[in-house]
């Protein structure tokens, strides 16, 4: 097969970038090593950002959000016996919204069936060869175990930390960033209505909590919890009650509801740079370049602004060979990445448990200035609402 563009994985990343170069009059084939069922029942990000939002507008796949999405100006901060709402709108003029990653993925996928993009799901053994050259190809095997082989202008690498495509960029070429965390989260989905309007973000000396949401009638939890946590060792009821406690039931009237419980996983936390994102014809995007701990609500953002930038990048570099946005690529998503980078290892440190009594009073003191300083307000909402595109 020939086409402008193969595009390895069929996560956000993949599917908007195939979507934006669609509507650029730019051809791509999606190549996706999971069945579209499995890919369409993973239970990931929760959160856009504004400018994530005007992004899916404005290419056509907003409805969904429209439809289904709830918009927040902000959200609470909290530590045991205070809770503090911080409003984004007020503070920097710009929502977010709770839209789920699981809900964005149909609507890319049937923005794709409708649009006749050609994609193939449960594929194996994917491979990028040639990337030096300005024809590069992707051998693979289908799902019926035919072996197949794309011929393009351009590989786009959208297959997450552990795809093929990062591994294809030469090790002496590259330069790499990592934090391993030493804890992790434990993540529940519930069929309970949010015992809040907006997310709540809690220090506790038990250990941080989340209380997110996916819907009027489903609510998304999350705890600090040890790596290397079983999900066998935290029945329902252990999970409700560490819920309860580090999230505050009780205090003046708040009540945590809780209810059937219907998923739960452990999700390790790391941060990793990828830098450049690019090497010869392969250009790397979303979690296949970089990872946040999910602390900031970054990771699909993130995916979501690096296409942004790459699709025009790509279509200028297949209609008329101008290699300029593609050469400032890297440079200019790596300029965001590290901004999203910074500020998810920020939350991430001012509001888990470390077990150093020195850095629980750092946190607090830090939460303390974040939530009564209009300044250190601001620089919280403003990262967590979403710089614009670009930046
Ligand atoms: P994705 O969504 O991981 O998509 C990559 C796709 O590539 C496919 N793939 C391959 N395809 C072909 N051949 C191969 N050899 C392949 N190897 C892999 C994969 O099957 C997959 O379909 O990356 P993308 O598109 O860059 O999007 C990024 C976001 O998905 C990610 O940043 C966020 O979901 C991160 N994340 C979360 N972020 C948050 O902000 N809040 C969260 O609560 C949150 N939860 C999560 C998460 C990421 C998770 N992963 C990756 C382990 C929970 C999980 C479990
Ligand atoms: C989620 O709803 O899954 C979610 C929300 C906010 C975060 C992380 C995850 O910071």
């Amino acid at each position: 097969m020939r086409t402008d563009v193969a595009i390895i994985g069929a996560g956000p990343a993949g599917l908007l970038l195939a979507h934006l170069l669609a509507q650029d009059g730019v051809e791509s084939i999606v190549i996706e090593a999971r069945t579209k069922e499995y890919v369409a029942a993973r239970i990931r990000a929760g959160i856009l950002e504004s400018s994530s939002v005007d992004l899916l507008r404005s290419v056509g796949v907003g409805a969904g959000v429209d439809a289904g999405g709830e918009e927040h100006r902000g959200i609470y901060l909290q530590w045991p016996s205070e809770r503090h709402h911080l409003d984004f709108v007020d503070l920097v003029g710009r929502s977010v919204w709770v839209y789920g990653q699981t809900q964005l993925q149909a609507d890319l996928v049937a923005a794709g069936e409708a649009a006749g993009q050609q994609a193939y799901y449960g594929t194996s053994d994917a491979a990028l060869h040639d990337l030096e050259t300005d024809r590069p190809y992707v051998t693979f095997t289908d799902s019926d175990g035919a072996a197949q082989r794309v011929d393009a202008a351009a590989i786009a690498g959208c297959d997450g930390a552990f795809g093929p495509s990062r591994a294809a960029m030469p090790a002496d070429q590259q330069e790499s960033w990592e934090r391993v965390y030493p804890f992790s989260w434990l993540g529940i989905l519930a069929d309970v209505a949010p015992s809040t309007d907006e997310l709540i973000y809690a220090w506790h000396p038990d250990g941080f909590a989340l209380h997110s949401m996916r819907s009027a009638t489903v609510s998304r939890l999350y705890l600090q919890v040890p790596n290397g946590t079983d999900v066998a060792d935290w029945s329902d009821e252990r999970i409700w009650g560490a819920l309860a406690t580090r999230l505050g039931h009780g205090q003046n009237g708040w009540q945590l509801n809780p209810g059937p419980i219907t998923e739960k996983s452990v999700l390790p936390m790391r941060s990793f740079v990828q830098s450049p994102m690019r090497h010869g014809r392969l250009f790397l995007a979303g979690d296949a370049a970089h990872t946040v701990p999910p602390t900031g609500a970054k990771g699909l953002n993130l995916a979501i602004a690096d296409v942004a930038l790459l699709a025009p990048a790509l279509g200028a570099l297949v209609h008329k060979n101008d290699t300029a946005a593609a050469d400032a690529y890297s440079s200019t998503a790596l300029r965001r990445v590290w901004r999203c980078e910074h500020f998810s290892w920020w939350m991430t440190s001012m509001l888990h448990l470390s077990g150093d009594p020195f850095d629980a009073q750092l946190q607090l003191s830090q939460l303390r200035w974040v939530t009564s300083s209009t300044a250190g307000a601001a620089g919280l909402a403003e990262n967590y609402a979403g710089l614009p595109i670009g930046f």
